[in-house]
């Protein structure tokens, strides 16, 4: 299984049009990003796995991990290293099984049951949050704040990425609640300089030692 990695971007083409999700990649990934993930709720699904295609040549050129949001069906046939499902996307256990063992399984949680659930389910990390508010997602859940956070960190035997209105400012405050890692869409996608907003994320993640669980 390839690595989770500590600083997840999410590429994203509806809040910003200036990039596309390649030439997003390309510059996370200059900037330090270790996991890309293809984020795309609307389309064609031979469009998307043709960019995911793309995505994972980069990715793998670049010895980091892409995982695909929502669509297991793509992350299959494009051959990227894992998926990341939300709570009524699909099930956890047929993706699995799909999948297999050396694929990478990410669930998001918004509270320590669905934590507890994603657990059960076998995924093998968290995508935590939204930790902060974010204008990012339609039908995000309740905010849950750093306290939660932490909670999940002690009770949850997996890594936990913290997701959700992350920035530069916050993120030494989520690795010290104990989060492996980050997952941002605004505070790289939507910046003027994407690559070092990256940069920026980066360096603050290196300024916090690991507490939590990590892979
Ligand atoms: N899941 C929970 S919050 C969120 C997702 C996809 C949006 C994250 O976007 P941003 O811009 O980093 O707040
Ligand atoms: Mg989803």
């Amino acid at each position: 299984m390839k690595q989770i990695g500590r600083l997840h971007v999410l590429t994203d083409t509806v809040l910003q049009s200036r990039f596309s999700h390649l030439e997003l990649a390309r510059m996370a990934i200059k900037g330090g990003a270790d996991t890309i993930q293809f984020r795309q709720k609307i389309g064609a699904t031979r469009e998307m796995i043709e960019i995911v295609r793309q995505l994972k040549q980069l990715c793998l050129d670049s010895g980091i991990t892409l995982i695909v949001n929502d669509r297991v069906d793509v992350a299959i046939a494009a051959e990227a290293d894992g998926v990341h499902l939300g709570q009524n996307d699909f099930p956890i256990a047929l993706a699995r099984k799909l999948l297999g063992k050396s694929r990478i399984i990410g669930g998001s949680a918004a509270s320590l049951e669905e934590a507890r659930k994603c657990l059960a389910e076998g995924t093998n990390y968290i995508g935590f949050g939204p930790v902060y508010p974010t204008a990012s997602k339609a039908d995000a859940d309740p905010v849950t704040g750093i306290k939660l956070l932490k909670q999940a960190v002690e009770i949850i035997p997996l890594p936990i990425i913290a997701i959700g209105g992350i920035n530069i400012e916050n993120t030494p405050e989520a690795i010290r609640a104990g989060a492996q890692g980050i997952a941002v869409i605004s505070a790289v996608c939507c910046q003027e300089d994407p690559e070092q907003a990256t940069r920026t994320l980066y360096n603050a993640l290196q300024t916090e030692p690991l507490k939590g669980n990590h892979a």
